[in-house]
């Protein structure tokens, strides 16, 4: 049995990336672990957001969560915001992190790119409140998509420094990445990953498209030169079209160019909307019935809170302790 944690940015409606990079992962881990799934709202506010839109999108997340499997019987699924150790622990780590690791951060490079001064404190500090999500829970495995492995390095130095620094404290975490599906690039760009911020909405595949979008975004994605329906290292574009269609059909991806052999990028790329449309249909009606119960949403929130906020305090104690803080 062991701890494992993630959450999910409420920064704008989860895209197929993030279920395949973090969601899945989660459920398949249901059995025989102790799970923490957590929807970090503080993490969101490191780029501006509207407030109500915000308190949208946390109870949307954790609609997705339920929909997708995770039963909160089972997993702990809470808020960021309603237990406070989280953002205690963080400044605690920031007064142990350095400068320069923080500046070596491949994501806060990506997203400070062209915004000079006007880039956030809290941006460029949140890998460390990300150190405190995990370390707070003794977790051992964090399910994430591949651009947050080094962030989870991260955390394990961090968690190491406070080791060596004050005693054994906290257990080092370590980044479950699956093999396929951890890294989905933009149908638009198979150069840059797919993201919800990203400066266009036909980068991503969002889980509450419709029908008609689904095609439309699938259709315009780019291809690589050829006709052959075929991936490999040398065809990025089509290599993450058949990754989508693997995903969403349990097919390898041999099946899949097997099954395309001598068609036309076109029917290639309607089958996969269709496929992905197959795919969200059922997981789309769930979110929406569970989204219409704000009440119990907000129920599922709340009595997780309770329960993360004892385990964290767990720790905390510690933690005030040995730093020599708990007077
Ligand atoms: N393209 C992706 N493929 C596979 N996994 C992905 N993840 C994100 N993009 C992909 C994984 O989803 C989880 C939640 O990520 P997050 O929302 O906390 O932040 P992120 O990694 O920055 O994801 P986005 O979509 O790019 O969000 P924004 O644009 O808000 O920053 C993580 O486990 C992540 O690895």
């Amino acid at each position: 049995m062991k701890r494992v944690l993630t959450g999910l940015q409420p920064t704008g409606l989860l895209h197929i990336g993030n279920y395949f990079g973090a969601i899945e992962p989660m459920v398949r881990l249901q059995d025989g672990n102790e799970l923490f799934m957590f929807v970090p709202n503080y993490h969101a506010i490191t780029v501006p957001q509207r407030p109500d839109e915000l308190r949208r999108n946390t109870l949307f997340a954790t609609a997705v969560y339920l929909a997708a499997g995770i039963d909160p019987k089972r997993t702990t699924v809470f808020p960021q915001s309603l237990v406070s150790q989280h953002t205690e622990l963080g400044w605690i780590l920031n007064c142990i992190a350095k400068m320069g690791e923080l500046e070596r951060m491949t994501q806060y490079k990506d997203k400070a790119t062209g915004k000079g001064e006007n880039v956030s404190v809290g941006l460029f500090d949140y890998p460390v409140l990300m150190a405190a999500d995990i370390l707070l829970y003794d977790s051992l495995l964090v399910p994430v998509g591949s651009d947050q492995k080094q962030h989870v390095e991260l955390a394990r130095d961090l968690a190491d420094r406070f080791n060596k620094q004050f005693g054994q404290t906290f257990v080092m975490p370590e980044p479950m990445i699956r093999k396929d599906g951890a890294r989905i690039m933009g149908v638009d760009n198979p150069e840059k990953k797919m993201s919800k911020s990203a400066s266009s909405p036909k980068n991503y595949i969002s889980l509450m498209d419709n029908p008609a979008t689904v095609e439309k975004k699938i259709k315009a994605a780019v291809t690589d030169s050829g006709t052959e329906v075929k991936g490999g290292a040398e065809r990025p574009a089509l290599a993450n079209l058949l990754m989508i269609f693997s995903l969403v059909t349990g097919k390898t991806v041999a099946e899949i160019e097997a099954a395309h052999a001598g068609q036309s990028y076109g029917a290639f790329k309607q089958n996969l909307a269709d496929a992905v449309n197959a795919w969200l249909a059922p997981l789309q009606a769930k979110i929406l019935a569970f989204s219409k119960d704000e009440a119990m949403l907000l129920k599922v929130l709340e009595d997780g809170a309770k329960k993360a906020e004892e385990e964290a305090e767990v720790k905390m104690k510690v933690v005030r302790q040995k730093i020599g803080v708990a007077l």
